[in-house]
C-alpha cells in the first residue's frame, strides 16, 4: 500500500492520476495548503520542502519520496508501466518529464500568480508568464503533431504535462489555434483513470474556472503572499 500525501492541483494530479493508471492501491491523506497544512513539522519531517505531494511506500521499507517528478519515475519504475523497457526510450520520457519539470510548471505556476493571485496587476509580468507558457505550449503542439503521445506509448510524461496544460485557463490562455495539443489534452482528460486522479483529494474548476473564480483566487492568494 502506498499512502499519498496530496491536495488538488497540478503537482498533486501529476501522482494521483499516475496512481489511477497504474491501478496500484494508495491511501489519499489531504494536505490542506490553503491552510497551511503543508508547514506542520511531521509533514516537513517527510517533505523537507514543504509542499505537496509525498508518497510513502509501505510494501518497500516506508521508502518516502518528495518532488512529484522522483514520484513519477519511481511508480513507473516499480511496476514497468507507463516508461519504455528500452533505455532510449526512458530517457525520451525523463527528457519530456525534465521539461515539464523545469519548464512548464514553474512558467504556468508563474502565469498563475501574476494573472490570479498578485494582488497588484502588473501587466509586464502577466505577459512575460503568459508568453513564456504559450511558447512551451507551442513545442508541445509542434512535438505532437506526428504522435499520438510525447513518446512512443502514454506514459507518466503526458500525464505531467497533461496536469499543467489542463488548467490553461487559470492562468488565461486559449490553446485553440494549437491543435495538436488540444487533441491530446482532450485524448488524456477522457481517460477515466486520469479523470478520477484529477478529482483527488476533491474536485476543482480550474479547468474550466466558473463563477467562483475570484473567490478560489482570493483564499489561494493568502499562501502565494506568505
Ligand atoms: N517541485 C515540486 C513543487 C511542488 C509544489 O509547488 N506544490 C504546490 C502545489 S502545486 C504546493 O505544495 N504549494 C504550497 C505552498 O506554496 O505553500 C514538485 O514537483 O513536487
Amino acid at each position: 500500500m502506498i499512502d499519498l500525501y496530496t491536495w488538488a492541483t497540478p503537482n498533486g494530479w501529476k501522482v494521483s492520476a499516475t496512481l489511477e493508471e497504474l491501478g496500484l492501491q494508495y491511501n489519499v491523506h489531504p494536505i490542506d495548503i490553503m491552510n497551511g497544512a503543508q508547514n506542520e513539522p511531521d509533514y516537513v519531517a517527510i517533505n523537507p520542502n514543504a509542499r505537496i505531494p509525498t508518497i510513502i511506500d509501505r510494501e518497500n521499507d516506508n521508502f518516502t519520496i518528495f518532488e512529484s517528478g522522483a514520484i513519477m519515475m519511481y511508480l513507473a519504475e516499480k511496476t514497468n508501466q507507463l516508461i519504455p523497457g528500452d533505455a532510449k526510450g526512458r530517457n525520451k520520457v525523463l527528457q519530456w518529464l525534465m521539461f515539464q519539470i523545469g519548464g512548464l510548471g514553474p512558467m504556468q505556476g508563474q502565469a498563475n500568480i501574476f494573472y490570479r493571485y498578485f494582488p497588484e496587476k502588473i501587466p509586464s509580468a502577466i505577459e512575460r508568464y503568459q508568453n513564456e507558457t504559450m511558447r512551451l505550449y507551442g513545442i508541445l503542439d509542434t512535438h505532437l503533431k506526428d504522435r499520438e503521445y510525447l513518446v512512443g506509448d502514454f506514459s507518466i510524461a503526458d500525464i505531467a504535462h497533461w496536469s499543467w496544460a489542463r488548467i490553461h485557463r487559470w492562468a488565461g490562455l486559449e490553446i485553440e489555434e494549437l491543435p495538436h495539443l488540444k487533441r491530446w489534452l482532450g485524448q488524456i482528460e477522457a481517460r477515466p483513470a486520469c479523470a478520477k486522479g484529477a478529482a483527488v483529494p476533491h474536485a476543482t474548476t480550474y479547468h474550466e474556472p466558473d463563477e467562483n473564480a475570484d473567490e478560489m483566487a482570493t483564499a489561494i492568494q493568502s499562501i502565494v503572499m506568505k
